[in-house]
């Protein structure tokens, strides 16, 4: 650990005050050494449906300042573990996919270079490829993949366009970021476009864990899948759609029958101890949520998740 995790004390600062970042941790727009950067990823040209997720960033930034650093269940403290940053937001190129994605992986890349993992915060899905690619590079290395989604997000294509955010997962594995011998999608359901959705995945040797299988055979799917990739370097992209909309009504492309709250962390902590080097937050479109919960439970998951 390169220098100690400062947060303001929210006793003499309520949490309430002062510019706002990831969980109130240091802002380092330059890249530096540490364990973790946390960096919005400000996009949401890839959209099908639904737009909105470009204010997800700045919305979980919002919502994260109530968190707190002790994991109860862990025992564990984040600012004694890592050294950690917001890095303020990745440039973005609107009307440009595969130029945002170049502006990503360069951004990444940067903080990659200075050994930091790198935790994107969207943004839709399309935004994933760009720190798949820099880990990826930055390690030398194929990395298992756990990808949390109602989706596949293996389309090919999306009128005519490659990198939109129905298909990070396709990319990333064609690309050869990800190995699709070590990945898994957990919490795809239906109803989809035809009978051929998981076709493409299967062939390629990736893992499917559909919420039904996860309702009768649960965690011990997930357990099983741990083991499989041992000590394998880990990129965990997290979509807020594999929850169900009661939880996170706010997201582009809901889907009914997804996770619960207490059913998600869960999940989660099955993956404590993984070799994880990288993660991403997506489609949370705060503009959907009056309440703001979606962004409040996105900004929870974040937590869980640095704490594997
Ligand atoms: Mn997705």
């Amino acid at each position: 650990m390169s220098f100690k995790t400062e947060i303001p004390d929210a006793r003499q600062f309520p949490r309430y005050s002062g510019v706002c970042s990831f969980f109130r941790f240091p802002l380092s727009p330059q890249p530096r050494k540490v364990d973790w950067v946390l960096y919005g990823v400000p996009f949401d040209f890839g959209t099908s449906y639904r737009p909105g997720a470009r204010f997800g960033c700045r919305s979980i930034r919002e919502q994260s300042a109530y968190i707190k650093p002790y994991h109860l269940f862990y025992k564990e403290d984040l600012r004694e573990r890592f050294s950690i940053v917001d890095g303020g937001d990745a440039p973005v190129a609107p009307y440009d996919l595969e130029k945002n994605l170049s502006l990503h992986e360069e951004f990444s890349s940067a903080w990659r270079a200075q050994d930091a993992k790198t935790f994107a915060i969207g943004g839709d899905h399309s935004i994933s490829v760009g720190n798949m690619r820099a880990t990826s590079k930055a390690l030398g290395k194929k990395l298992a993949c756990i990808h949390f989604d109602a989706h596949t997000d293996t389309v090919d294509r999306l009128w005519d366009n490659a990198y939109t955010h129905a298909s990070p997962i396709r990319r990333g594995v064609e690309e050869g970021w990800l190995d699709p011998k070590k990945s898994v999608s957990i919490g795809i359901r239906g109803p989809v476009n035809s009978a051929t959705e998981l076709d493409w995945g299967r062939d390629q040797g990736l893992e499917y864990i559909c919420i039904e299988d996860f309702r009768e055979k649960g965690l011990d799917l997930l357990r099983a899948f741990k083991k499989k990739i041992g000590n394998d370097p880990v990129y965990l992209t997290f979509d807020i759609d594999c929850m169900d909309p009661v939880f996170a009504p706010g997201t582009g492309t809901p889907a009914i029958g997804g996770f619960t709250t207490a059913e998600i962390i869960s999940a989660l902590r099955v993956f404590k101890g993984i070799q994880l080097v990288a993660a991403d937050m997506v489609e949370v479109a705060p503009g959907l949520d009056p309440t703001q919960v979606t962004s409040l439970l996105a900004a929870h998951l974040v937590f869980e998740i640095l704490c594997l």
